[in-house]
Order: structure tokens, then C-alpha cells, then sequence
């Protein structure tokens, strides 16, 4: 079991000389091979493909003028409620062994205390599809939407919405284990509580960072009741959270301020969660805004693999208020975000002291043309297996995503999918970007030969 360590003063001078967020790995071999027990996958989730629905905070959020980029709204999204199965069919085709899907939970209790019947047969329905095209499961139980009702009693700022939540996660572990033992229960707390509650881009638009950190807070607490009540209900259940680690460098290297504003942001935003599901204990340390230590039981331990979400580095200067400055002349993908495949590998290793199974939840990039995903694919394979060389016990990789779908506040423009759709098409056809292609190719070089998908 992985034992706390406090983070030294000298780790602390360490990082602001110059190495740890944002320093570069050494070069790696290429030859490491993938473990029989890796699965290769893509990952989604519910409100930005499934459409319709209807009951969660996002879709009223939506209908207000000028949240979403061009007007957007997730509307039918990319129709995924009905043609899950054919999706399921072009991802296994792709040599894909695994799939991350959410199960929505405005769905399945739109009204409190109300399990809606319908909505259980359609997860039914989704899971025997799965099982049908050899995809093993990993579930989220929550990604970022919640029912309305949950908004009227307060949201995340409010630990009994913690607490519905934990019931709701019991009655999808009561039906679903035995189909499905990998469960991710949060995605992204850190990205949710920022853009929710501080910077105000999402529901319920809130700009405090102090609620900010408290919305992390309960959800931290709820994922530690879940993770015990999973455990409970499947013993063999593996359990994680879907961490989103950003890499933060200084702007000038030669700066020590900016320095510490990359450790303290790097400290906030990627350590604090993960030391908390690891340890229990919650340290935050946000100067002029808040300072939080306490120790809670349930979360220590309480995650069977790390998740990790990467996609970008930022840049940190003492003289910019933004926290999301790009590397002067990098590459950027569609959004703007420094395109830089290499830092997969650098946040591998951040996770090393933790000494745990680590999935790769979550990796991808904007880029409607296609231009910059099969590169990020080639450099994205070096860098796992370079990870595995320094000893990260990596079990699985989740390509974000199978489709182009709705990225929140960003609209439909942003295309991450390994498939292009067309939206505006009758029965909104998919094509398979080369990419997909070059991912098939390379998952099938990676799996060790007569490998077959395992299943739960
Ligand atoms: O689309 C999101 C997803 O919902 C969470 N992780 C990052 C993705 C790309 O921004």
C-alpha cells in the first residue's frame, strides 16, 4: 500500500530549479512490450453523444443564449442512444479490446428516488452489445452533468447531493456487476469544479474559487463512500477516478516565480485530488484564497488503478493572470491548446510515488483535419511503452474519443473522434479518419500474438 509522503522543502526547491512539472523524460527504447492484460479502447461519454437528453443541468444550461460556442446545443448529439450498437461494431472492427462509456444519471433517476425503467433497459441493452463485440466495459458513473434536481438542492456545494449520488451508484453496481468490474466513478473533478464554480463557463456558473474547491471536496468524499459501497457490493470490482493532469511549466525558465506559480497550480489541480483518493488526506494549499487539511477515512485506499486524462502543457507567468498560456511557437490543435503528445509520457511519471495499476482514461486531440492524430498516435504508443520502461505499471489505454461529439461549452466544432460525423447528414454517417486506421494498425502490432480480449 502506498504510504504518504509529505512533499519536503526540498522537493519543493527541487521543482522550482528546474525539474519536475515540465521536465523532459530521458529518451526510452522502444522495444517494451505491452502486458497480455492491456486493453486498447476509446472513451465517451453519455450527454456528448448519446442526444436527448433532457434532464440534466447541461441541457437547461444549453438553452440559455450565448453558453455555447455558435450557438450550439447537445440536442440529438451524435445519436449514439440509437446507433450504439453499430458503434460498438466500427470499434471492435478497429481491434479495439475495451470501450469507456458514462451511464447517464438524469436518465436513470430524472425525478429523486425515481428509477426510470425505460432508461435501465436501454444501459441493458448497451451492455449485451458490448459483450457481443468482445468489449470489455469501463463505466463512469459520474461526467459532469447531473439532474436537475440535484442543481435545485445545491449541486456539488451540497454534500447531500454526494450522498443521492452514492445511491444511485448502488443500484447501477447491483444491476451491473458481473457485466462490467472496472468502474471509473468521477471524471475530472478537478476540471469540473474550476470551470463549474470559478471560472463560470459551466452549470450553475458560479465564479468563486472557495466553492470551487469546495465542490472538489464533496465530490472526493462521495467517490470515497462509492468506492466502498462498490467493493462491497463486487469484491473483484476495480475501482479509479478519471484524473485530468495538465502539465504547468514556468514561461521563462529562468524565473523561480514562475516556477512556484507552476508548482502551486501543478500542486492544486493535479496532486491535491490524487494524493486525496491515494491517502485520505486532502491538502490544499491555494494562497489568498483558502487553506484546507483534514483526513478522510474513506478515501484512503480507495482506488484499485490511477485514470489518467492528458492533453496539454501550460505555461505559468507571474506577470499573466491566465493559468493556460502556450508555449510561444508551438503547435496548437483546434482549440488552441499546445499540441504536445511527449507530455504523456512526463505525466506517466508523476504518478510513479503511488505505486499503483495506471489506465490511461482519457488522450486525444482537436483536429478536424486530421493532421496532427496520427502523430499524436505514434508518439502517444512510444510514450507508453517509455512509461512501462520506467517501471509505471501501465494496464490499459482509452483513446478520447470513438466519435465527434459535444465538447461542452466549446459546441460541436472541436472534433476529437477517431470517426468524423456528419451531423447535418440524414442518419448522421460516420467515416473513419486515417487515424483510426494507423490506431488499428498499431494496436495490432502492440497485442502480444493469440492475445484475445479478456473478459469481466
Ligand atoms: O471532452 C472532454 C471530456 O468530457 C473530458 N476530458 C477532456 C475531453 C476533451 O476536452
Amino acid at each position: 500500500m502506498w504510504q504518504p509522503r509529505g512533499r519536503s522543502v526540498l522537493t519543493g526547491l527541487l521543482t522550482l530549479i528546474g525539474c519536475m512539472p515540465g521536465c523532459q523524460p530521458r529518451p526510452q527504447p522502444v522495444g517494451v512490450p505491452f502486458p497480455a492484460v492491456f486493453q486498447w479502447g476509446a472513451a465517451s461519454a453519455a450527454h456528448q453523444v448519446e442526444g436527448g437528453n433532457t434532464t440534466n443541468d447541461w441541457w437547461l444550461h444549453e438553452q440559455q443564449p450565448g453558453t455555447i460556442a455558435h450557438g450550439d446545443r447537445s440536442g440529438e448529439a451524435v445519436d449514439h442512444y440509437h446507433q450504439f450498437d453499430r458503434d460498438f461494431a466500427e470499434a471492435a472492427a478497429m481491434g479495439h479490446t475495451a470501450h469507456r462509456l458514462s451511464i447517464e444519471w438524469s436518465r436513470i433517476e430524472p425525478t429523486q428516488g425515481h428509477y426510470d425503467e425505460a432508461a435501465w433497459r436501454h444501459y441493458d441493452a448497451v451492455f449485451a452489445s458490448l459483450a457481443r463485440h468482445h468489449l470489455r466495459p469501463m463505466v463512469t458513473l459520474w461526467h459532469f452533468t447531473n439532474p436537475q434536481w440535484t442543481m435545485a438542492q445545491g449541486g456539488w456545494l451540497n454534500p447531500r447531493t454526494g450522498a443521492a449520488w452514492v445511491t444511485f451508484v448502488e443500484a447501477v453496481v447491483a444491476r451491473y456487476q458481473g457485466q462490467v468490474r472496472d468502474w471509473i466513478t468521477l471524471n475530472e473533478p478537478n476540471v469540473y469544479g474550476f470551470h463549474a464554480y470559478d471560472i463560470g463557463l459551466w452549470p450553475p456558473r458560479h465564479k468563486n474559487r472557495d466553492e470551487a474547491i469546495t465542490a472538489i471536496i464533496n465530490l472526493l468524499k462521495a467517490h470515497g463512500q462509492a468506492s466502498r459501497a462498490i467493493h462491497r457490493l463486487d469484491p473483484t470490482a476495480r475501482v479509479g477516478i478519471a484524473n485530468h493532469i495538465a502539465l504547468f511549466a514556468p514561461q521563462n525558465r529562468w524565473n523561480p516565480l514562475d516556477h512556484l506559480k507552476a508548482y502551486l497550480v501543478d500542486n492544486l489541480f493535479n496532486r491535491m485530488p490524487i494524493e486525496a483518493q491515494v491517502t485520505g488526506r486532502i491538502r490544499v494549499w491555494a494562497p489568498g484564497v483558502t487553506s484546507r487539511d483534514e483526513t478522510v477515512p474513506e478515501l484512503a485506499g480507495s482506488v484499485d488503478f490511477i485514470g489518467l486524462n492528458y492533453y496539454t502543457r501550460w505555461r505559468q507567468s507571474v506577470f499573466d493572470s491566465s493559468d493556460q498560456l502556450v508555449t510561444a511557437g508551438a503547435p496548437v490543435n483546434d482549440l488552441g491548446w499546445e499540441y504536445y503528445p511527449e507530455g504523456l509520457h512526463e505525466a506517466l511519471l508523476t504518478l510513479r510515488p503511488y505505486h499503483l495499476p495506471v489506465v490511461v482514461t482519457e488522450n486525444g486531440t482537436a483536429d478536424r483535419s486530421d493532421r496532427q492524430r496520427s502523430a499524436l498516435l505514434t508518439a502517444t504508443f512510444q510514450g507508453l511503452r517509455a512509461a512501462m520502461a520506467d517501471g509505471i505499471d501501465l494496464r490499459g489505454y482509452y483513446h478520447w474519443s470513438l466519435l465527434d461529439n459535444f465538447e461542452w461549452a466549446d459546441g460541436f466544432r472541436p472534433a476529437f473522434g477517431l470517426m468524423h460525423v456528419d451531423r447535418a447528414a440524414l442518419g448522421m454517417p460516420r467515416t473513419w479518419r486515417p487515424s483510426a486506421y494507423l490506431y488499428r494498425d498499431l494496436i495490432r502490432a502492440a497485442r502480444p500474438a493469440g492475445d484475445v480480449a479478456v473478459g469481466p
